[in-house]
């Protein structure tokens, strides 16, 4: 059965779990059809926004997050650094510039950050600004406070995953809980910040944990900006250094389900580049995803080299999105697929 719907009415935050379930599970050819079909409509399929990140603070993290290279409790031989200084980060943000990334993205390994730091990041905020570039930030929770003066510096979008379902959660993460993060989205949310949240799958979660995970971003009161969808990495001597590998087709079905949605983030391929093919790329292009990091390293893990990803690129005719577009929200275009189920 086929129907038209609306642009508008495809924006919703009222999203059932049982239709969040229904959407991720239906065959695998009907969801990437649709996402496809929604993907069109809101953004050029043939525009990949490219992002680049720094690790400005790594590792001796006082959190537990099992998955996380940088958690002081975990010994995985990472070589901790204290916050770098600004005209260092600064030539970092230059050189990502010149290799065709966009926005520029600084991750802390805090619980939080104290004051006087965020001070200093501020000030790198301004200079990535400076540079023409958009900025990120992701330094753990704020408070309304922190969150208002990262907006005055200009910050573009602050970082900070859901990482999975809420039921799956505790089993992740032990020193804070799923509504710490709902509160410092709402903060940053309401000091006019984008957010960027996502999560990790292939932890050991079930699919109808996935499907949780998505409801849980897609009833935000405001679709978050980004969407980052990370495979974990798994890093020796962590916790979860040997769970069992996910089916990579349930990645693709994370990114489709995640763009039906949210139909005008932009779903970033995040972390596990290393592990996909050029092949799943481009499946998960296909399914909506249109953002990726671009260069030698994520926070502590590496990526693919940047020739490889702009040589896939021209096998796919895809081009990086230019900073200035963003997804037309005129409502009066009409969409045709085949309803779900
Ligand atoms: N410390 C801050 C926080 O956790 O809010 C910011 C940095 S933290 C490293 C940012 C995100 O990276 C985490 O929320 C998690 O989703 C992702 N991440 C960390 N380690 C990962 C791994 N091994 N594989 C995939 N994603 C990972
Ligand atoms: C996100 O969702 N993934 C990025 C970024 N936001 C900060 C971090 C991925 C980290 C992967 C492990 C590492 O390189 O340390
Ligand atoms: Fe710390 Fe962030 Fe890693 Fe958790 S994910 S251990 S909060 S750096």
């Amino acid at each position: 059965m086929s129907k038209v719907v609306r642009q508008e009415e495809l924006i919703r935050t009222d999203w059932t779990l049982d239709e969040v379930r229904e959407i991720y599970h239906q065959p695998f050819n009907d969801l990437l059809f649709q996402a496809h079909s929604i993907h069109r409509q809101f953004f050029d399929p043939n525009h990949v926004q490219l992002s680049t990140l720094l690790s400005i603070k790594t590792g001796a993290c006082p959190e537990d997050c099992k998955y996380c290279p940088q958690s002081g409790r975990f010994n995985t031989g990472l070589q901790k650094e204290k916050l770098m200084r600004i005209e260092a980060v600064l030539d970092k943000a230059k050189q990502a510039k010149e290799s065709g990334a966009t926005r520029f993205c600084m991750g802390a390994a805090w619980r939080n950050p104290n004051d006087r730091d965020l001070g200093e990041v501020i000030e790198m905020i301004k200079g990535v600004k400076a540079l023409g570039m958009e900025s990120c930030v992701t330094l753990g929770m704020l408070t309304d406070e922190q969150a208002n003066a990262l907006a005055e510096a200009g910050l573009d979008y602050y970082n900070h995953n859901i990482d999975t379902s809420p039921e799956f959660y505790g089993d992740i993460i032990t020193t804070r809980t799923f509504s710490d993060r709902l509160d410092t989205l709402d903060s940053v949310q309401k000091a006019g910040i984008n957010v960027c949240s996502g999560g990790i799958v292939g932890m050991g979660e079930t699919s109808v944990d996935r499907a949780s995970f998505l409801h849980q971003l897609a009833i935000l009161p405001v679709h978050p900006g980004s969407v980052p969808i990370n495979l974990l990495v798994k890093v020796k001597g962590t916790p979860l250094d040997s769970v069992e590998d996910l089916d990579p087709l349930e990645y693709v079905r994370t990114v489709a389900a995640a763009r039906i949605l949210m139909p005008k983030a932009h779903v970033r391929i995040s972390a596990g580049r290393m592990q996909m093919s050029d092949e799943l790329h481009a499946l998960a292009y296909f399914a909506g995803a249109n953002s990726i990091f671009l260069g030698e390293t994520l926070l502590t893990t590496p990526l693919p080299e940047e020739e490889a990803d702009y040589q896939l690129f021209n096998r796919l005719g895809i081009q990086p999105e230019p900073v200035e577009v963003h997804p037309e929200d005129s409502g009066d275009t009409a969409l045709f697929y085949n309803a779900a189920g």
